[in-house]
């Protein structure tokens, strides 16, 4: 008997020292995920998860972790995607559009905001001091003006330029940004990417994620897409897991896109299969209206298991854990 009470004590007590060194180690291995973990769209924010990996290695917040990782392509001039340097709408102004979630289902978001370099800051701020999520247009620009917020000019000389080109046919073509990126990985720039949406889980579990994107080139002016908007370009359920989008806003909104992916999550699909499932439903609503243009999305579950899944090929995301960094290349409905 006392054999058996030894044994129990002994193994108890030698579990509760395994679980410390791992957590104390900043990561905690799952049977079948790791985490903490940051994932983010398109495989060039390797960057952005490194800056948000100094957080989660450290033993910090997952919300912290997003908000300062997707500041990397925010204020990167050469990403004509998001924030400073982004393309324009068809008047020639950038307006960006943000959000963020924590594992509380606290959330923030910004939408058509105009000359703020990190709109993710303002998001964070929406989410903390007011009692509201969305602000839009002017008044989220009053609201970042009244927090310390400088306005500056986000059209590059680059941007303006291809601004200019476009305005001869003044076409508008929701595969700009894709083509784009097509042509410039044909020169060998491999750099460039689209929308960032990333999602991190911290060493306590807990889940958060981040949205910002200057949205689709050349849109109307007042334009919003699906990347500021709670549960279609971003969804965190703590209990659950998170999802994120990349692509045509419109058809990701449709669907309610990263909400209908976590209620998949909650149906017990892997993360992969709810993002094919989501895209499968796009396919089915709109079918031929849908055969040339990209969505792709991103998830991670509770257990720190991961995926994405696209419309189209080209689509990729970036992910980082104790084991180093990686970039996937996701399966796609066409090729
Ligand atoms: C939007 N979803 O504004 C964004 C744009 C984007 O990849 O993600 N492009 O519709």
């Amino acid at each position: 008997m006392s054999n058996r009470r030894d044994f129990l004590k002994t193994t108890t007590f030698s579990s509760f020292f395994l679980f410390l060194s791992q957590y104390q180690k900043g990561c905690f291995k799952d049977s079948s995920g790791i985490f903490p973990l940051v994932i983010s769209t398109w495989g060039a924010n390797q960057k952005a998860n490194a800056e948000a990996w100094k957080i989660l290695s450290n033993g910090g917040r997952a919300v912290d972790a997003v908000e300062k990782g997707v500041q990397i392509p925010e204020a990167d001039p050469l990403d004509q995607s998001v924030g400073y340097g982004g393309l324009p709408d068809r008047d020639g102004k950038v307006t960006l559009d943000a959000c963020i979630m924590d594992e509380n289902a606290n959330c923030g978001s910004v939408m058509f905001l105009e000359g703020v370099k990190h709109p993710i800051q303002v998001a964070r701020k929406v989410m903390e001091k007011t009692p509201h999520i969305h602000l839009a247009g002017e008044g989220a620009l009053q609201f970042a003006l009244e927090n310390g917020f400088k306005v500056e000019n986000l059209l590059t000389a680059a941007s303006e330029k291809t601004w200019q080109e476009w305005l001869k046919h003044s076409q508008y073509d929701p595969m700009t940004i894709p083509k784009l990126l097509e042509k410039q990985s044909k020169r060998g720039q491999q750099d460039n990417h689209d929308t960032i949406g990333m999602l991190a889980i911290d060493t306590n579990g807990n889940l958060s994620g981040a949205c910002t994107t200057s949205g689709m080139a050349f849109k109307m002016r007042g334009r919003v897409g699906d990347s500021p908007i709670i549960g279609a370009g971003l969804f965190v359920d703590n209990e659950i897991g998170a999802a994120t989008a990349s692509g045509v806003g419109e058809e990701i909104l449709r669907i309610c896109g990263s909400h209908t992916v976590v209620e998949l999550m909650r149906q017990g699909l892997h993360p992969l299969e709810a993002c094919k499932k989501a895209v499968e439903r796009i396919v089915n609503k709109r079918t031929n209206a849908v055969k040339d243009l990209q969505v792709g999305f991103i998830a991670v579950n509770k257990k720190g298991e991961y995926g994405g899944y696209s419309l189209q090929t080209g689509f990729s995301y970036a992910i980082q854990t104790k084991d180093g960094s990686k970039i996937t290349n996701t399966e796609s409905k066409f090729n």
